[in-house]
């Protein structure tokens, strides 16, 4: 058996005039809990320390970087950072990152429980657009504000285990988990901000948008044998709904634990690392079964091109 407590650490919704601090003080209080509830990681969403600002169209290239952060720990969430040092957690969490020379990444990180930043991952697959969009009910302006990451999809031996890291919609793609079960991943975790409809689709509401949610997260999980941590930042921002759904996933594809609010809320669960050995070894053995000359395609091509 080796035991990992995860927190998953939900975040109910950051307004657009809420402050850093003030968010680092709800992070601060979940952690807290999680502390009592004898966590060895907590994990927190997506951009956790800011409302979910690529829905807002900004031209102006100073207001933008005003969403970024330029180091991490920073003056803002060196107060988490020292608490967690203190109550012996391991973190990870989701920012604006704001490089030293002029990249900008949705990225998040993986702390030891010392409070030492041990893994950085920048999320590769960037939804959304770069323009305004006048046919959108509100915009998704990802691909306006950041940079594909450039770092893969590593894993890093922490905590005693194989950790991984993907962001919100890289959660949707089959290949964000392959890539990192082909490293033997045994957890991999992810914050997220769904909007509660689609934009494009106004029929299409929460309860399709959690299903489809749920759909990846077990498949993911299922098919390369790791437990899979999915924190969301949840509820009403300035006026826009975002899905809750925080949950972790077993081995076996099964949800184990799960948000009951959109609001802050951590949902506790001790995993099993030796759980994901069965699979590995058995049906999703992949020295034994895959077969990798049948595969090109997928880093061949990107799009689809069907036959005449
Ligand atoms: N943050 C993020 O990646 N959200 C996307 C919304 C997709 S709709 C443009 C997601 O996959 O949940």
């Amino acid at each position: 058996m080796r035991q990992l407590v995860v927190g998953a650490a939900q975040l109910g919704p950051i307004q657009k005039a809420d402050n850093r601090a003030d968010v680092v003080g709800r992070m601060i209080r979940l952690l807290d809990d999680a502390e009592r509830a004898g966590c060895d990681l907590v994990v927190y969403p997506e951009l956790a320390l800011t409302t979910f600002f690529p829905r807002w169209y900004m031209d102006d290239q100073v207001d933008v970087d005003g969403w970024f952060e330029t180091d991490m720990p920073n003056d803002a969430t060196a107060p988490l950072f020292t608490r967690a040092r203190e109550a012996g957690v391991a973190l990870s969490f989701g920012y604006a990152e704001l490089t030293p020379d002029g990249h900008h990444f949705n990225t998040s990180i993986l702390t030891d429980k010392t409070g030492t930043i041990v893994g950085k991952y920048r999320k590769v697959h960037l939804p959304g657009h770069d323009q305004f969009d006048p046919d959108r009910t509100f915009q998704h302006l990802e691909k306006r504000y950041f940079e594909p990451g450039d770092l893969g999809f590593p894993v890093w031996n922490a905590l005693g285990g194989v950790i991984g890291m993907c962001i919100c919609n890289d959660r949707r793609w089959p290949e964000t988990y392959r890539v990192m079960g082909l490293q033997g991943v045994e957890m991999i975790v992810l914050g997220f901000n769904t909007p509660a409809v689609n934009s494009q689709k106004s029929e299409e509401g929460a309860e399709k948008r959690l299903f489809h949610h749920r759909l990846c997260l077990q498949s993911g999980a299922y098919q390369n044998s790791t437990w899979v941590v999915a924190v969301a930042k949840a509820g009403i921002e300035d006026g826009h709904p975002l899905i809750g759904g925080t949950m972790i996933v077993n081995p076996n594809g099964e949800i184990v634990a799960e948000s009951q609010s959109l609001e802050d809320e951590l949902v506790v669960h001790s995993c099993d690392l030796d759980d994901t050995q069965f699979g590995k070894r058995t049906i999703f053995d992949f020295a034994r079964h895959r077969r990798i000359e049948h595969y090109g395609l997928i880093t061949r091509q990107t799009g689809v091109k069907a036959p005449n």
